[in-house]
């Protein structure tokens, strides 16, 4: 794993809110990590007996894609790399804190032909506000342009709000909340199977389409800095935890959200 920083990753990553690490994993890793997802998902899926994360097969966003949550709950090998102390301490740098914490891991799985991924802010959906939050899309196939590689709206992350915004079939709903981002052109993030886009939780982003007959994988972690506070929201949050919280309650139980590097 690539976890040497340089100052210009950093700086380019605060500035535009997000960056692309190219071969982030090398080939042993790689293999490790498709494994892990591959196997992962294919156990919940089978568990939860539907093919998609929707009951509906034909519905819009079960054609957007194959979501499997918290992964590192169930398979063993995935809780070993999203407990990766070194794979928080990149995450950590790159935000700015001084320690981090698994918000939820995902995977991401764009069926072939599947539908595009429309622009959104991840943050606003979590159970914690912090202009620090990030996330890492780990790349499991060459991710392109054709099949459904991620895109940006450079910067947007300082001047987005924690409004909830809403993810719908229409690629760029967002635009209703923000009228000014209508005129930006989107940056496309493509990259190899193996490498690493990080991205703020506030950045707006999407994917697009997937114009070919082969799945676009991609495994994603969200990390919460440590200290943040409960914002009312359930989110992923177990039913028995989100009932015990109140609003600006620390949000620091080792279960639900593991702490994985502090300085
Ligand atoms: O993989 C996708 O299509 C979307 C990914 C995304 O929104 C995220 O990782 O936050
Ligand atoms: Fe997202």
């Amino acid at each position: 794993m690539k976890t040497e920083l340089s100052p210009q990753q950093i700086s380019q990553y605060r500035a535009q809110g997000f960056l692309v690490i190219d071969g982030f994993l090398d080939e042993d890793e790689l293999a490790v990590w498709r494994k892990a997802t591959d196997e992962a998902v294919e156990q919940r899926l089978a568990s939860t007996k539907t093919l998609t994360n929707q009951k509906d097969p034909d519905a819009f966003y079960a054609q957007v894609f194959t979501q499997c949550l918290r992964l590192a709950t169930t398979h063993p090998v995935m809780h070993d790399l999203m407990y990766d102390a070194a794979l928080g301490q990149v995450v950590a740098t790159l935000a700015g804190v001084d320690g981090i914490r698994i918000w939820h891991d995902q995977a991401l799985y764009k069926p072939p032909y599947g539908n595009p991924t429309g622009f959104h802010l991840d943050n606003p959906f979590w159970s914690f506000y912090s202009k620090d939050a990030i996330s890492i899309w780990m790349a499991l196939d060459d991710a392109t342009i054709e099949n459904g590689c991620l895109w940006y709206l450079p910067a947007t992350h300082k001047e987005a709000t924690f409004e909830m915004t809403s993810i719908n079939e229409n690629l760029g709903a967002i635009f209703k909340q923000y009228p000014s981002w209508r005129q930006m052109t989107a940056v496309a993030a493509p990259c190899k199977a193996g490498s690493a886009v990080f991205h703020n939780g506030l950045v707006a982003h999407a994917a697009g389409v997937n114009l070919t007959p082969r799945p676009r994988r991609a495994m994603t972690c969200a990390y919460m800095p440590d200290g943040s506070t409960f914002n009312g929201q359930r989110n992923i949050l177990s039913k028995d935890y989100f009932e015990s919280l109140t609003i600006g309650d620390l949000l620091d139980n080792e279960d639900e959200n593991p702490l994985i590097w502090h300085k």
